[in-house]
């Protein structure tokens, strides 16, 4: 069962959830206006029309290759929001774009967000299983590495219900790694809150936070730059395939 507005009749993001607050007690919360309209305008010039229908798999993964990205995964807003949750040390550690279109229209069933990129396969306990995508290595860690991530979920385009919003169940980032039987079981029970988001906000949310996303059913674009972060180094030599590190000073310097 969803949450639905008893208004409107249709699910809503309960104003509870515009908050930081929310997202230690459940998992998420929504930064509103967290990108101005001028960055807003030239970031969608840049994830451009059809880039994501043209990869065919809803998503451009790689998104740090592109400097323009890149810039804006470490800009100051970016990175006081995130220091402000991981601590002075965190660093970005992936980007993709995800889009939904009439052309490319797609859902995720329920899952946590297990999996990281790294440069290097070396075996370490807690770590597998491995796996490479849009050519680049990545592995599961152990929950105790994810627990340490954040997930800053950037909307290009307004992202009501209707427009293939992130559907999440509260709480469920706080029991590590599920496995296929533990997530069905959070999903029999609990009641998911859909993340509806105006172009701009984001949504700030734990990868090991349950969540599962619904085709879009409007004719728009549903634009997101979903950008990881995390603030701890991996063990036995093994390396995240993103990390930069700013100090204070140059963070102040970025404005
Ligand atoms: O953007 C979406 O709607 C889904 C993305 C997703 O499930 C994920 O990042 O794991």
């Amino acid at each position: 069962m969803e949450y639905v507005d008893p208004a409107e009749g249709r699910p809503r993001l309960p104003q509870e959830y515009v908050d930081r607050g929310q997202l230690k007690e459940s998992g998420f919360y929504i930064e509103k206006n967290l990108i101005g309209p001028a960055t807003l305008a030239s970031l969608k010039g840049l994830a451009k029309e059809d880039a994501v229908a043209e990869e065919g798999r809803g998503g451009v993964r790689n998104l740090l290759d592109v400097a323009a990205f890149r810039e804006l995964a470490e800009s100051a807003p970016l990175l006081r929001l995130v220091r402000g949750i991981l601590g002075d040390e965190a660093f970005i550690v992936r980007g993709i774009l995800f889009d939904k279109t009439s052309n490319s229209n797609w859902k995720v069933p329920w899952h946590q967000d297990v999996t990281i990129a790294v440069t290097n396969r070396i075996d370490a306990d807690g770590f597998g299983p491995w796996s490479i995508k849009a050519g680049v290595l990545h592995v599961q860690p152990p929950a105790n590495v994810l627990e340490k991530m954040i997930s800053v979920r950037i909307h290009l385009d307004d992202c009501p219900a209707e427009n293939g919003a992130l559907r999440v169940l509260p709480v469920t980032h706080r029991q590590g790694k599920l496995g296929q039987a533990g997530i069905e079981a959070e999903v029999s029970r609990g009641v998911p809150v859909t993340c509806e988001a105006k172009a701009g906000d984001a949504l700030v949310m734990r990868p090991l936070l349950v969540h599962a996303s619904s085709p879009s059913s409007a004719p728009n674009h549903r634009r997101v730059l979903h950008f990881d972060y995390a603030n701890v180094e991996l063990p036995n030599g093994l390396e995240w395939r993103e990390r930069q590190v700013f100090s204070f000073r140059e963070l102040v310097e970025r404005g």
